[in-house]
């Protein structure tokens, strides 16, 4: 429990530092005030986790990331592992071979052979793994999404780390003061499919259209580096060659922010960075100076999301939900009892917390932890 103890500290002494902080032009404005109410982000990378009575005894639930390689997908794996093997249950971890809902698939067939319990995916495609999670529900295993959703329909409900229009908002506003306020800026995202991804996206282009206060931003170029550092580095390089001009680059993905945040402060480009970035990758990119690509990013925990998946897939295996909007349930490692909420569309998710955001005030006290 150590850990834990650390982990509300410092949420503590982040609360304290980003309110002691505001007005600040490093600081973001957004996304702070929400993160304040939240312990979600405090860290906690116990190696035994809460038991909450071994409900999971006997059974198997397997979880499907987005792709291997990954430590973000790595820290969702660490929580979900922790919390199932507390409470006596066994883990069946399949990673896809790459980032793409075909991989996906076979992965999903395979555990509906083996016959597991439940399946926790993060989808690759909104669309395209439909049908074969409706054979695994047909099946009867207890499907649920996170991270990265699928339709609402292809599975029970949905461990979404923070609302979509919180992390856009978020996003949207730190462009607008990244850059000072007007110019070009660009995104570099993920695969072209993920679902996560394009929410985030098409919510903050939603948000520019509808606020007079970003007019003078604009939107020149969506790349995507399909998670892949290389790829994410070429395809920043092509926009700082493209775009010479280019005042914010926003990366909604760990890797793709980690690729741009080295492409630029190794470039020393006049073009700054946020997005969402894992801090313990990030911490050498942050800082309020000319020295540093990125004055600002956000995230969540990462570990937590993973455990929010496993308490969701315990209690549609024993039972306790069915992934209808007003039920609840007990997230005891996490503190919370949470409750099931629609989603836009009639689908139901569970909202882990706020963006998080890693400033260069409280990025030291973070990268040790995720
Ligand atoms: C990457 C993945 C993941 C996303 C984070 C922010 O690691 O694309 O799905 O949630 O970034």
């Amino acid at each position: 429990m150590k850990k834990r103890i650390l982990g509300l500290v410092l949420s503590v002494a982040m609360v304290a530092s980003l309110l002691a902080g505001c007005g600040s032009s490093s600081e973001a404005p957004a996304a702070d005030t929400a993160a304040a109410t939240t312990d979600t982000a405090a860290a906690d990378t116990d190696a035994a986790a809460t038991t909450d009575g071994g409900s999971a005894a006997g059974k198997t639930y397997a979880i499907v990331p987005k792709s291997a390689g990954n430590p973000y997908n790595e820290k969702e794996v660490e929580g979900f592992t922790k919390i199932i093997e507390a409470n006596g249950g066994t883990v069946v971890v399949n990673y896809p071979e790459d980032a793409t809902a075909d991989a996906q698939i076979t992965v999903i067939n395979s555990l509906i052979s083996q016959g597991v319990d439940s399946i926790a995916v993060a989808a690759n495609d909104a669309n395209a793994l439909s049908a074969v999670l409706q054979d695994a529900m047909d099946a009867g295993i207890k499907v649920s999404t996170l991270d990265s959703d699928a339709v609402g329909e292809a599975r029970m409900t949905f461990a979404n780390q923070a609302g979509v229009t919180q992390v856009a908002q978020a996003l949207c506003d730190a462009v607008l003061d990244i850059s000072g306020g007007e110019g070009q800026w660009a995104i570099v995202s993920a695969s072209s499919q993920a679902t996560n991804q394009n929410a985030w996206i098409d919510a903050m282009k939603e948000i520019m259209a509808a606020d007079a206060k970003y007019a003078n931003l604009e939107l020149v170029d969506i790349q995507y580096g399909d998670d892949e550092p290389e790829l994410s580095t070429t395809v920043t390089q092509a926009l700082l060659t493209n775009y010479p001009d280019l005042k914010v680059i926003c990366a909604p993905t760990t890797v793709g922010i980690a690729a741009a945040a080295k492409v630029l402060q190794d470039a020393g480009s006049s073009c700054k960075l946020t997005g969402l970035g894992l801090p313990s990758e990030m911490a050498e990119y942050i800082g309020a100076d000319d020295a540093h690509s990125c004055p600002y990013m956000f995230l969540w925990n990462p570990i937590e999301l993973g455990e929010l998946s496993a308490y969701i897939s315990m209690a549609l295996v024993d039972g306790t939900i069915t992934g209808a909007s007003g039920e609840t349930f007990e997230a005891p490692e996490l503190g919370v009892t949470y409750t099931i909420t629609d989603q836009d569309g009639g689908a139901t998710e569970v909202i882990l917390g706020a963006p998080f955001a890693f400033t260069p005030e409280n990025i030291e006290e973070w990268k040790v932890i995720y």
